[in-house]
């Protein structure tokens, strides 16, 4: 079982290859700078923006892309990254899957001189020198800007305010930030209680089953929070088939902000909207190069962003880019 998954951890990185034969020194035969990034999967609309955003923003810097799909497991990840470190690339990054279980690979890419960059999402790695930096999101402040925008709709109401909560993938760095965030800001109302909170893995089909099982089992829901766009549209399906309108019936908040998500906000199926980036490409490959160079970097490096209501996703939809 591990063995075959390795083999196709391997396979998809050497057939990935191409051209990319390595000298000696390192790097690819033409000099490029050959960086091998492991990616979670395709399991959102933000992941598909984030592997676009980085397959193009390789070559527009000069870098050779060695692109490795783990289709959502770690053990996929763990060959792909010493599929990488056999081959002698450059740099390696990855977007880990889950916080977790990362110490000894790192050290393998750490003892072969390879640096590693951290893309997206965190490890719980205590030693921080089995990487150069981490590239991301704060993960806990989207939480809290969710909870915050649910505590300041919530003032003046009275009675409880039962909040649903489709968590992302079992101990990933977001879905452990985002529920840590919006549990820490919503205890400003002690009206606000999280009545079920399930994972669906942030995929699409698994928020409109949780949603379904939560909509059967709990009698009143106020408010829906789903880590992100993604399984936020997936429950809509399902709140719209058992005849409630959302939006209305039941406030949806999520997170990420890609172009579906939007649309729904725009359309006032979605409340509210924390931004979360996915174009992290033309950062990562200059810092790619710079720690090539063997130049200092920050140990952690925040990415942008903002948050949107129903009018100012109206605004921002047309010049939409992911
Ligand atoms: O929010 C979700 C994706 O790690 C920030 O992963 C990313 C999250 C993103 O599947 O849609």
């Amino acid at each position: 079982m591990m063995a075959a998954a390795a083999m196709t951890g391997l396979l998809a990185v050497s057939a990935l290859a191409g051209c990319g034969d390595k000298d000696a020194a390192g790097g690819s035969d033409d000099g490029k700078l050959v960086m091998g990034f492991s990616q979670v999967g395709a399991e959102s609309g933000w992941r598909t923006a984030n592997t676009n955003d980085i397959k193009a923003a390789a070559p527009a810097a000069g870098i050779e892309l060695k692109f490795s799909d783990a289709q959502g497991k770690q053990e996929n990840q763990i060959s792909a990254i010493r599929g990488f470190i056999t081959q002698k690339v450059d740099v390696i990054a990855f977007s880990p899957v889950v916080t977790s279980g990362w110490d000894a690979v790192l050290k393998e890419a750490k003892d072969a001189d390879i640096p590693v960059i951290l893309t997206d999402r965190a490890v719980d790695s205590q030693d921080t020198s089995l990487y150069k930096t981490f590239l991301g999101s704060d993960f806990v402040k989207e939480g809290k800007e969710a909870g915050d925008w649910l505590v300041k709709d919530s003032a003046g109401k009275t009675g409880p305010i039962n909040v649903v909560e489709l968590q992302g993938t079992t101990g990933a760095a977001p879905a452990i930030d985002r529920q840590k965030g919006f549990a820490d800001a919503i205890a400003a109302n002690p009206n606000i209680k999280i009545v079920k909170s399930q994972t669906g893995d942030f995929k699409r089909a698994d928020g409109k089953t949780v949603m379904e099982q939560f909509l059967q089992s709990t009698p009143k829901i106020d408010v829906l929070y789903a880590h992100n766009d993604d399984m936020g549209l997936g429950a809509i399906e399902a709140i719209e088939a058992a005849g409630k309108v959302p939006g209305k019936d039941i406030k949806i908040i999520t997170v990420d902000a890609v172009k579906d998500g939007m649309t729904a906000l725009a359309a006032g199926k979605i409340n509210y909207i924390v931004e979360c980036s996915p174009l992290l490409g033309t950062q990562l490959m200059e810092l790619a190069k710079k720690v090539h160079a063997g130049e200092s970097v920050e140990q952690r490096i925040l990415t942008q962003e903002t948050t949107f209501t129903q009018e100012q996703a109206k605004a921002a939809l047309p010049d939409r880019k992911y």
